[in-house]
């Protein structure tokens, strides 16, 4: 079956992009200043520059504040560090995350919870689907992005979240449509990815006040295939209730690096970039149109992405069969990705397995055993084997000092 490519392999320069500019304004809306899912600064965190001039061909070190000085040593550090990442990702391409809305409020019936969110006089209402198994709960649950395209066993719930009523994905002019922007305004920052990620968090803010619900809040994942796991991937990055994210063949955009994309595709690959992406359709905010053709002055990639999950359990699936996904860059991000799993002492809690000869999103039965760890260990009080890095291929071109100069700090 074709791979999920774009009509043409060359696309035209987009004509909305605008010159880059040298700096970055901050972002037009405020910054999250509650406490809530999102990360938020401490006070004791460093500011991070208005202004911040940038240039490195490798994988940034995530390890390294924007503003200079010495490389994190300590956990404790990581807080402000995993913050200062959130904004730097909101700022460059991701849009900004509102803070928790003035009210949530939810309601129960026939498997449906009901969301109702108000914020500076303005009010949408969504839906999501649960299915939870028989007997007594609370259970755990998986929200899935357009409904799961792995393979959820029956002691799990599932809960279906349409992320395409929360911010609209037809094409590059979806821009602005959707509950999300109903309530903020057509031209808020946000991405349709921010704006499926605020959505999930009020799906949780909705789970903690609707015990009928039966949903155990310490045991909740997330998941999407494809664009919807790169969507899955960006709230489990932003919100610390969800303990399991498994992004699913998400590619370029997802698990996969800008700079690394643009490698296997100066090799000749055709592999989805940063200046395709923004074109077709409207996963990034409108600030991300600035950079995609200086991804190297961005201080953010996505192994910062991925390390905002961290310490908490991620897999990543990919599929080595779909060279729009950037096979080699992903392999090369989640390498990055794990090394700072590794440096807070929780390698265990990271995986990605890369196999291909299947379908985009047929989860293959290969990787059940390794999907059955995850889901033991982090939904279902078990355990499994989870400290895994594999692929079904060889990246001889994959010069790993390149791309990952930076050391890995045990941080105590
Ligand atoms: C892998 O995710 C996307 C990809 O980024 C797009 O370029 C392509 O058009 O669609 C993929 C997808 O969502 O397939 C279902």
């Amino acid at each position: 079956t074709a791979p999920p490519a774009p009509t043409t392999s060359a696309p035209a320069p987009p004509t909305t992009i605008s010159a880059p500019p040298t700096t970055v304004a901050p972002p037009a809306t405020s910054v999250p200043t509650s406490s809530g899912p999102t990360p938020t600064a401490p006070a004791s965190c460093a500011a991070i520059p208005a202004s911040i001039s940038f240039s490195n061909a490798a994988l940034p070190d995530p390890f390294q504040p924007v503003a200079g000085g010495a490389r994190i040593s300590t956990k404790a550090q990581w807080t402000c560090q995993r913050n200062e990442i959130s904004q730097l990702l909101q700022r460059y391409e991701l849009g900004t995350m509102p803070p928790k809305p003035q009210s949530v409020t939810a309601s129960f019936s026939g498997g449906t919870l009901t969301i109702n969110v108000s914020d500076q006089g303005k009010s949408i209402s969504f839906a999501v689907k649960i299915t939870t198994p028989s007997g007594s709960g609370p259970f755990p649950a998986i929200i899935a992005y357009g409904g799961p395209s792995i393979p959820i066993p029956n002691n799990i719930g599932v809960i279906t979240f349409n992320n395409d009523d929360m911010a609209a994905q037809q094409s590059g002019s979806s821009r602005g449509q959707g509950k999300f922007y109903q309530l903020y305004g057509s031209g808020h920052s946000a991405g349709a990815m921010t704006a499926w990620a605020w959505g999930v968090q009020r799906i949780i803010d909705a789970l903690e006040i609707t015990p009928a619900a039966n949903v155990d809040l310490t045991r909740i994942g997330v998941t999407g295939c494809s664009r919807n796991g790169k969507g899955a991937l960006v709230a489990g990055a932003f919100d610390e209730r969800i303990a399991l994210t498994i992004p699913q063949e998400s590619g370029s955009g997802g698990s996969a690096s800008w700079r690394l994309s643009n490698f296997q595709q100066s090799q000749g690959q055709n592999v989805q970039t940063a200046p395709e992406i923004v074109q077709e359709n409207v996963w990034f905010s409108p600030n991300f149109n600035s950079w995609v053709n200086q991804v190297n002055s961005m201080p953010v990639d996505h192994h910062q992405l991925t390390a905002m999950v961290a310490p908490r359990g991620l897999f990543v699936i990919e599929n080595t069969s779909m060279e729009w996904l950037g096979a080699l860059s992903t392999y090369g991000c989640q390498r990055a990705s794990k090394l700072i799993y590794q440096a807070l002492g929780a390698s265990a809690n990271m995986g990605y397995s890369q196999v291909g000869n299947h379908n985009h999103c047929a989860f293959p039965s290969s990787q059940q055993t390794e999907l059955t760890a995850f889901l033991n260990k982090f939904l279902l009080n078990g355990s499994g084997t989870t400290d895994i890095f594999r692929t079904d291929t060889t990246y001889s071109n994959f010069d790993q000092t390149r791309w990952i100069p930076w050391s890995v700090p045990t941080l105590s």
